[in-house]
């Protein structure tokens, strides 16, 4: 088995930029070992205070900040860190080439019925300041606490995952990943179908429609209600994940956040040949407003993603 700190140094990328993203596994290797044994340690709950979005913060999402961060300062080529947990961007020290953005417990209201959740992370040129496009990462990952605990990266070039082993290391198990177009499955959220636009209610008809309908396909919904496992699942076995615009989120933008969840997740889909959109326009060329902005999410495999565009191109 080939670790990740060979598979890293193996890399044609920056050493310093290896690191960034040996510091996002070791992170998450150490949040993946608290959230094992929450419910005994009694971390689960509310920690008592609300975030920037105005999300009441568990306990655990303020710890797997705090881990993120203590890492994060152990790294001397780190100097500005964005998370969802923050209201700013924190200095944290003047030299670090890099930036990370993440969201360091993604899906954390499923911790209380033992769902998988995750960490996820980007990383950008700190010089080019914090309003980047997502095509400017420099790297992107996630990890997703699940039976085992995976951590999926990329370069921008392809998409590798590994798996966390019994002593701490992160294993090579997949590499080369490829969003397959054959799957019949989509993710989306149904219970909001009355707030959908005319766009997202034609494409997800076509899908109902199944074998007889446009799609000429069988398809079945799978909504997890975390995003890291919904797009794991995309990565592994295909379909399309969607967090569309709709009555109640157009006021703010969208559900999901572009710089620690979005762009992430669109720059690891496309480096497994699939498509990233807001409905209009490809999710990586977006130019950020603000470090908390909320984005229309709909991304999977090219197929899926392409039909969907053409819904929005209907007017
Ligand atoms: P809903 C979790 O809170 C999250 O940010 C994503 O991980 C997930 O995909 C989405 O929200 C779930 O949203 O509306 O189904 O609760």
């Amino acid at each position: 088995m080939t670790t990740l700190s060979d598979w890293l140094a193996a890399q044609p990328v920056d050493p310093k930029l290896a690191s960034v993203v040996a510091t996002m596994a070791a992170a998450s290797a150490e949040i993946a070992e608290v959230l094992r044994r929450a419910p005994i340690t009694g971390q689960t709950g509310l920690a008592g205070h609300t975030n920037v979005q105005g999300e009441a913060q568990k306990a655990l999402d303020v710890i797997s900040n705090d881990i993120v961060l203590n890492h994060i300062r152990h790294n001397p080529d780190i100097s500005l860190l964005v998370s969802e947990e923050l209201d700013e961007a924190v200095h944290i020290q003047n030299q670090g080439r890099f930036m990370v953005a993440t969201d360091p417990l993604d899906g954390s209201s499923n911790l209380d019925v033992n769902v998988t959740v995750g960490t996820i992370f980007s990383v950008l040129d700190a010089s080019k300041g914090l309003l980047q496009r997502g095509s400017s990462q420099l790297a992107a990952g996630y990890a997703a606490y699940g039976p085992a605990t995976s951590l999926v990266v990329t370069f921008g070039q392809s998409t590798t995952v590994f798996t966390l082993d019994a002593d701490g290391t992160f294993q090579l198990t997949q590499e080369g990943l490829q969003v397959s177009s054959s799957s019949g499955e989509y993710a989306i959220n149904t219970a909001r179908e009355r707030l959908w636009d005319a766009a997202t209610r034609g494409y997800v008809a076509e899908n109902v429609a199944g074998e007889t309908g446009p799609a000429g396909k069988r398809y079945n919904m799978r909504w997890v209600g975390s995003m890291v496992a919904d797009i794991h699942r995309i990565l592994m076995r295909g379909g399309i994940f969607m967090y569309p615009l709709d009555s109640e989120t157009v006021s703010k933008g969208g559900r999901l956040r572009l710089l620690y969840e979005a762009n992430p997740m669109a720059l690891l889909i496309e480096a497994a040949g699939g498509r990233s959109t807001t409905g209009r326009e490809r999710i990586l060329d977006l130019v950020p407003t603000g470090i908390h902005q909320r984005v229309p999410v709909i991304l999977g495999s090219a197929e899926e993603v392409t039909r969907v565009e053409g819904w929005y191109g209907r007017g």
